[in-house]
């Protein structure tokens, strides 16, 4: 039987954490046909989601380049978003249960955003996690269920990880999101810490066959494959986000983009540039060496290096969430990504005097930003 087909009515998704991320992954899904509930923190988000329509807005920045980039003005030459009808919104302390949930918050909040809707899971129910860096699922794992006894099993959910390269940024109070780099995703159901395993529920497989069928470009693999992928990306996020949440740069900042533009080109080919980049990825290698030694063989300084050059590169035009969240006075994920290297080399014997001196040099900034000194 095809994954999915055992419904004709494909049932509820809800999606905590409405930023730009969760916007994307909400409305692609409600223009799919499944029925969203986004899940809000306040009575007030939810009276203003029903003020806005109802609706998610999406703007597809990234078509401007495209071919057929006509189709994103009206007829008064504005650029229009596309629009995802029919939605719902609920706070989450709102106690109907959950069958699937696409978490999109920020790694930083995404225990806490859990903590609050866990009692509404189920062994019935999936859970996505789809966050920046590593450690999400480990976290709520250690505090939500490893003390679960196998007769409480029937309360732990399925988990479905997943990672995001498509450029998104959300600029204001409204329910709208601008889809700025159409990029890839993928997604592989996590292998349980719980003991025993519980089996993976139904929900799962729908999950997977709704997100597989998006027009994002969703790979869904096995959790070896995503495993090396979130590997590569934290170290991606561990390089770029911090170096231009410091200098106030764009992504293009690391390496010039495919087609290059002079303000790039040049700093980008500095040697104290390139320095950096050779040395953090060498950094990160000698981590993973230690950590996944199965992986060696794809996680060398050169390979890491060239994954980070490009990713750097195809995003050179976005400010990074680091930079984004710098400059809006918010706590950064860096807890999460240059944190979470920090942890591990610790665990494994590894010194990191580059990722400690960005996290540190991070959290300097995150309290710099929030004070004010003079
Ligand atoms: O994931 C990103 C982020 O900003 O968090 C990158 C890939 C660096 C794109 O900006």
């Amino acid at each position: 039987m095809p994954l999915g087909s055992r419904h004709t009515q494909s049932s509820r998704i809800h999606v905590l954490g409405a930023g730009a991320v969760g916007l994307l992954f909400a409305a692609h899904l409600r223009r799919a046909g499944h029925p969203i509930t986004l899940l809000l923190r306040s009575q007030e988000s939810v009276n203003r989601f029903a003020e806005a329509g109802s609706r998610i807005g999406i703007y597809n920045d990234w078509m401007k380049t495209h071919p057929t980039r006509k189709l994103l003005y009206n007829e008064d030459g504005q650029v229009a978003p596309w629009v995802a009808e029919d939605c719902q919104a609920e706070t989450t302390d709102t106690e109907s249960p959950i069958k699937q949930l696409v978490v999109t918050t920020k790694a930083q909040d995404t225990l806490e955003a859990f903590e609050s809707v866990k009692d509404r899971l189920d062994a019935e129910s999936t859970v996505v996690l789809l966050q920046n860096g590593m450690g999400t699922y480990e976290a709520i794992h250690k505090e939500c269920y490893s003390s679960h006894s196998q007769k409480s099993a029937d309360k732990v959910p399925a988990f479905v990880v997943g990672t995001n390269a498509h450029g998104c940024l959300r600029t204001d109070a409204r329910f709208e999101m601008h889809h700025t780099a159409m990029s890839h995703c993928s997604f592989a159901v996590r292998p349980s810490l719980a003991n025993p395993p519980p089996p993976l529920p139904v929900s799962a497989l729908d999950m997977l066959t709704a997100l597989g069928a998006l027009p994002l470009n969703v790979s869904v693999i096995n959790w070896s494959e995503l495993h090396l992928q979130l590997l590569l990306k934290l170290a991606a996020n561990a390089i770029i986000n911090p170096v231009t949440a410091l200098t106030d740069s764009r992504n293009g900042y690391l390496a010039p983009p495919p087609e290059g533009t002079p303000e790039c080109r040049e700093v980008a080919g500095t040697q104290e540039m390139r320095g950096l980049l050779g040395t953090a990825c060498q950094e990160i290698a000698s981590i993973y060496a230690r950590a996944h030694p199965h992986l060696h063989d794809q996680l060398t300084g050169p390979s890491i290096e060239e994954y980070v050059v490009h990713v750097a590169s195809v995003t050179a035009r976005n400010r990074s969430s680091m930079l984004q969240d710098v400059s809006a006075g918010r706590q950064t994920e860096v807890d999460w990504i240059n944190g979470y290297l920090v942890r591990l080399g610790q665990q494994h014997g590894v010194s990191t005097p580059i990722n400690s001196l960005l996290y540190t040099l991070i959290k300097l900034k995150e309290a710099a930003q929030s004070h004010t000194f003079f």
